[in-house]
């Protein structure tokens, strides 16, 4: 059995190197096709000739999955299509809704997918696996879900299933891998909550991989294509300090690459500042998310104080290590006063690196029932209406909205170079043009990319025209 994954966004996504690493070991052929990198998706997957097809997806991808699925399926009628990732783990009923899926994978996908290309190699129905859902006459059926993986270790990512199509990945300095999944927190902006109420009683659902797995999959990874940097793009790369304190000092001696990680300003403290300085670690982000505590707070439901995230960047300051921050703009109930404590927060706890974006509210999540109950969003409120990117507009029913947006778009420059803030600030509140100020989010966020992540300025313009279909 041969299986052709379909994915949208220009990069490796952790979920299919998994997959494909998984389905290796188990003699099942993997290919990946990335849509925004093919000219003719469908002539790609009639070369690739598959027996199976699998669209990995996430939700503001909902509509591009329609309208894929749809393009292939009609090309293709013989050939199964299932659709996985984190969007069909939330949302299996509105997937198999779509005319054009034949199965949903409800959970993580590793075990599943053998089952179920076992199941069609021996043309058996695949109706009765539990974790992939089908439909039966005019009826969905998701039935229960699988259990979570019970270690992460088991298997080695595979890499070379992009490279082989894509070769330019291969030659991109920075290289992205991930230690974890799962995350205990419940960010009431984040899906996370809704993933662990979907895992309920299926096992344990924060793991982290063996630290010299993690090691061998690096390794790996070295040995079939440059790296000369890495982000370890975690939910929270710092949760668990006694698997810092294994894994840390390892890496420092095998791979000494130098790496870039994310954290939560509740979970820095001096040893592991010191120990990921001393790893190699330039870098570390973390979520500021606003400026105003009692938003952050009382409607984000962060439970981080502005006191925490000063201590956090300060604790990361002391040991050389520079700050990336992730802001939002544009949420309910903020002010454009508000929207400017976010920058002046930054400026006060140094950042070097403001991603700032603009709020997307997702279908089911805590905050954005918060916005259809206030009046920010509509009754109706669905994923075809979800934003194409969160760089550009809001949608939210603001009423200051303009002025924010223009805010969030010259963010990274007030941050990066304090003394411009009297001056943005005058300029904020007298120019209303949205044309003056959205060519600067481009320019700020190649800039950021290229400098936090330490990649050269070459290797930077590769990777954003990469991204050209996306913006
Ligand atoms: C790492 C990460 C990223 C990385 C991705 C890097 C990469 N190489 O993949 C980066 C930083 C680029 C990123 C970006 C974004 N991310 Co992100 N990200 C994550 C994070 C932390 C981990 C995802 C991951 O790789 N997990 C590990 C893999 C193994 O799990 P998985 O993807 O679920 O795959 C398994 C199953 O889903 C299934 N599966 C997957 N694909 C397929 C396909 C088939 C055919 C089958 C059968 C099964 C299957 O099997 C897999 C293996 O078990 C998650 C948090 C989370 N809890 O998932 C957020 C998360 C996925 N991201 C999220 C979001 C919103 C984004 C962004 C849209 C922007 C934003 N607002 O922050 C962007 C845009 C991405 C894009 N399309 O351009 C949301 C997604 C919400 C949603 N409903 O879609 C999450 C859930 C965060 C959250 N808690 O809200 N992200
Ligand atoms: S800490 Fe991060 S990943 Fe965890 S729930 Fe909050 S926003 Fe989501």
């Amino acid at each position: 059995v041969k299986i052709c994954f379909i994915q949208k966004e220009p990069f490796p996504y952790f979920g299919i190197l998994s997959l494909a690493g998984y389905l290796k070991t188990q003699g099942i052929q993997s290919v990946v096709l990335i849509a925004n990198l093919e000219d003719d998706l469908v002539q790609a997957v009639r070369e690739t000739a598959p027996d199976l097809i699998g669209f990995s997806v996430m939700t503001p991808e909902h509509g591009w999955l329609v309208e894929t699925s749809s393009k292939i399926k009609k090309s293709f009628p013989g050939i199964p299509l299932i659709v996985g990732g984190i969007h069909a783990i939330l949302y299996p009923e509105a997937i198999l809704g779509i005319p054009d899926v034949d199965y949903v994978c409800t959970g993580e996908g590793e075990y599943l997918l053998k089952e179920l290309c076992d199941t069609l190699a021996n043309n058996k129905n695949p109706a009765g696996i539990s974790g992939i859902g089908h439909r039966s006459g005019d009826r969905l059926v998701v039935g229960d879900r699988a259990l979570l993986l019970d270690s992460l270790s088991t298997h080695l990512e595979d890499r070379e299933v992009y490279y082989l199509r894509y070769p330019a990945l291969k030659n991109d300095e920075l290289k992205q891998f991930i230690a974890s999944r799962g995350c205990p927190y419940d960010c009431s902006f984040c899906f996370n909550e809704q993933i662990k109420e979907a895992y309920a009683g299926k096992g344990t659902y924060v793991r982290m991989k063996e630290p010299e797995h993690l090691l061998k999959e690096i390794k790996q990874a070295e040995s079939v294509g440059i790296i000369k940097s890495i982000f370890f793009a975690d939910d929270l790369f710092t949760l668990n300090k006694k698997w810092l304190r294994a894994f840390l000092p390892l890496y420092q001696k095998e791979i000494a690459l130098p790496f870039m990680c994310t954290t939560r300003a509740n979970l820095m403290d001096d040893e592991i500042a010191f120990m990921l300085k001393a790893a190699g670690c330039h870098t570390v982000s973390f979520g500021v998310e606003t400026g105003c505590e009692r938003l952050r707070n009382e409607v984000l439901n962060k439970y981080i104080s502005d006191d925490e995230i000063i201590r956090c960047a300060a604790v990361l300051k002391k040991h050389g290590i520079r700050i990336q921050t992730s802001n939002m703009f544009c949420l309910p109930d903020e002010t454009l006063s508000d929207a400017f404590d976010t920058v002046r927060l930054n400026v006060r706890i140094g950042t070097d690196f403001a991603f700032a974006t603009l709020f997307m509210p997702f279908p089911g999540t805590r905050l954005t029932k918060y916005c259809i109950d206030h009046g920010y969003l509509s009754n109706d409120f669905n994923f075809n209406n979800i934003p194409r990117s969160f760089l550009h507009r809001s949608i939210l029913n603001l009423s200051d909205k303009e002025r924010i947006e223009n805010l969030q778009k010259i963010s990274y420059f007030l941050i990066r170079y304090p003394l411009l803030l009297g001056f943005g600030e005058y300029v904020i509140k007298n120019i209303k043009y949205r044309f003056i100020f959205a060519p600067l989010i481009f320019i700020g966020t190649f800039l950021r990319y290229k400098d936090e992540r330490r990649i050269s300025f070459f290797n930077a313009i590769k990777f954003l025209w990469r991204f050209r279909k996306s913006w």
